[in-house]
Order: structure tokens, then sequence, then C-alpha cells
């Protein structure tokens, strides 16, 4: 997996405004085809700010779904592939959209990283169950930092410095995390088909996530099963296993840093020095005053 060359054919995006977020071309150039996506309704949309353990409840999700019906799938299907990610479109590969109107199963399970304004509205026409996933801002920004190292279409990061007072300004792709986290809090207080989730819950207790999971998805299997779901999803597994860990998608350079990279609760505490620290906890403090909402940094 690690020592693969990366392709030229992908140039890093710039961070361009859009909408009233930043996004990349990558996000815009099918603009109107994610517009008027027609979502179904017994679609799954996965959605978070990048870095939150989409692919870890993704996968969970396919498991849970497709895990004893579809054993080619799990053996040879990337999961970007199984599981597209609607607002993508890079070159050389279909399109999130084209890729997700061509999947065959159902229910049809989706990414997105879109904040909820430009979820395309047929999701809510279709009253589609959404799963949420948030992680608290400070692993967040770690995380999208080396993964914007290593992915050659995001952004330039620039150093960790500079990359941190974007992270704070809204200006990386796919736009503020305060917005983000906080947009689709709100709206499950008035659409009850978002099954909102932490990464911090996720690590604390893997096997009670899953069951919160199954209830909201109307889903009872075996424990057996489910036992055996999250030992196939456990973060080294997962690394290992070339169909979740990202190897074969040739935008990303591992000898750069992984795509599984720490999965840790508290790894920004080896990236963020004390002044940055107290600066961030100042901006954060002002950002969340309105907010209720609680992450955990550490636990
Ligand atoms: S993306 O590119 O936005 O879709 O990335 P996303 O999958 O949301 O987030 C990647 C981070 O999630 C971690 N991860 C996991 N942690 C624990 N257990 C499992 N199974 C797992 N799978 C993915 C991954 O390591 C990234 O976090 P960091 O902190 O960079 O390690």
């Amino acid at each position: 997996m690690e020592g693969r060359n990366v392709s030229a054919a992908f140039a890093r995006g710039e961070a361009i405004e859009f909408e009233g977020i930043y996004l990349n071309h990558y996000f815009t150039d099918n603009w109107d085809n994610i517009k008027n996506f027609q979502a179904r309704p017994d679609d799954i949309l996965i959605n978070t700010y990048p870095k939150a353990g989409t692919t870890w409840v993704s996968y969970i999700l396919d498991l849970l779904y497709f895990g004893n019906t579809a054993p080619e799938r799990q053996a040879s299907l990337p999961i970007y592939e199984r599981i597209p990610f609607l607002e993508a479109a890079y070159p050389g590969m279909p399109s999130g959209v084209d890729r997700t109107n061509g999947l065959t199963t159902t229910p049809r399970l989706i990414k997105c990283h879109l904040p909820v304004q430009l979820v395309p509205k047929s999701f809510w026409e279709q009253n589609c169950k959404i799963v949420y996933v948030a992680r608290n801002a400070k692993d967040s920004a770690v995380s999208y930092y080396h993964f914007s190292r290593m992915n050659f279409i995001a952004p330039e990061p620039g150093d960790w410095n500079t990359y941190l007072q974007k992270f704070m300004n809204g200006k990386l792709v796919f736009g503020p995390w305060y917005d983000h986290v906080h947009g689709f809090w709100e709206k499950k207080q008035i659409y009850s088909n978002i099954h909102y989730m932490f990464y911090e819950d996720m690590i604390e207790d893997i096997g009670r996530e899953v069951e919160h999971l199954c209830s909201f998805l109307g889903l009872s299997p075996p424990i057996e099963e489910r036992e055996r779901i999250i030992k196939s999803a456990h973060f080294n597994a997962m690394k290992q296993n070339n169909m979740t860990n990202y190897s074969t998608m040739p935008t990303m350079d591992f000898k750069i840093s992984p795509f599984l990279r720490k999965g840790k609760v508290g790894d920004w505490k080896t990236h963020f020095t004390v002044a940055q620290n107290e600066m961030f906890d100042k901006h954060y403090k002002q950002k969340m005053k309105h907010i209720p909402l609680q992450f955990r940094t550490e636990i």
C-alpha cells in the first residue's frame, strides 16, 4: 500500500467561494446534477464534516446491509465505489452522482460532506434517513490537515499554523466546522430522520453506538453478527483491508500520510502548541456560545 505513484492527472484545486461556503472545483463541476439529484425514499445519506469518521460509519452500514449477502462486494469493491461520494467529480472517474445512479443495491448508501443547506432537496422531500457524524473540532482539524497533505486534489494545506487559521476562519473546503455540526443539529430538531452521532462516542463504546444505529435503521441483527461487524470495522482491521483503507485511490499518497492515520481522540495534543490551544479555545468559546453542542476532546 505504501510507495504508490500518485497520478499527475490530479491537480490541487483552490478553495473557492461557492453558494456561501468554500469548496473546490472537484465538488462544484457537477453542481447542477448534484443539486437536481433524485433521492429515493430508502436511500441513506451519510453526512459529516470531513474527517469525522465517515468511512468508519459507512463501512458499518455496508456490513449491516450487505455483509452477509454480497461476499464479492466485500472482497473486491473499494468502499468509495460501494458508497459513492455524491458531490465528487474527479477526472478519469465516474462522478459521485453517476456512481449513485448506477447502484443496483437497496438501500443506496451515499456519502456527502455538504453542509445542511446544500444537501440536495430531494433527500428532504423523500424523507430519507440521514446518519450524521460529528467529531471534536481539534481532532477534525488535525486529521483534515494530514489528509490535505496526502490527498492531491485538496488545496495546498501550507504549514499547520496556517491551516489551523483557515479551519478557524471557515476557509477550508466544506466551510466552517462550527456551522456544519450546528446546521445538522438544528435540522435534527425539526426533521426526525437524522441520527446524530459523535466520533468520540464511537471510540468510547462502539457496541453501544452500533446498537443505537440499528434502532434508528430498524435493524435487529443477532448479537454475533453485530460483534462480527464491530470486529471487521475495528481501526486495525480497516487499515489492513485494501477495500476500506483507500489504498486503491489514485489521488492519495500514503508515503505522506495514510488515510487511516491514528484513529484516536486527543491526537490534537501532539499538534497544538500551548499558544495555539489558547487562541483556539478562546475563538471556539465565542463561536459556540449559542450552540447547544458539547464535544469531548479527550475521553
Ligand atoms: S473523509 O475523507 O472525510 O471521508 O474521512 P473520514 O472517514 O470522515 O475520517 C477519517 C478519520 O477517521 C478515522 N477512522 C477511524 N477511527 C477509528 N476507528 C476506525 N475504524 C476508523 N476508520 C477511520 C481515520 O483514521 C481518520 O482519522 P485520523 O485522526 O486522521 O486518524
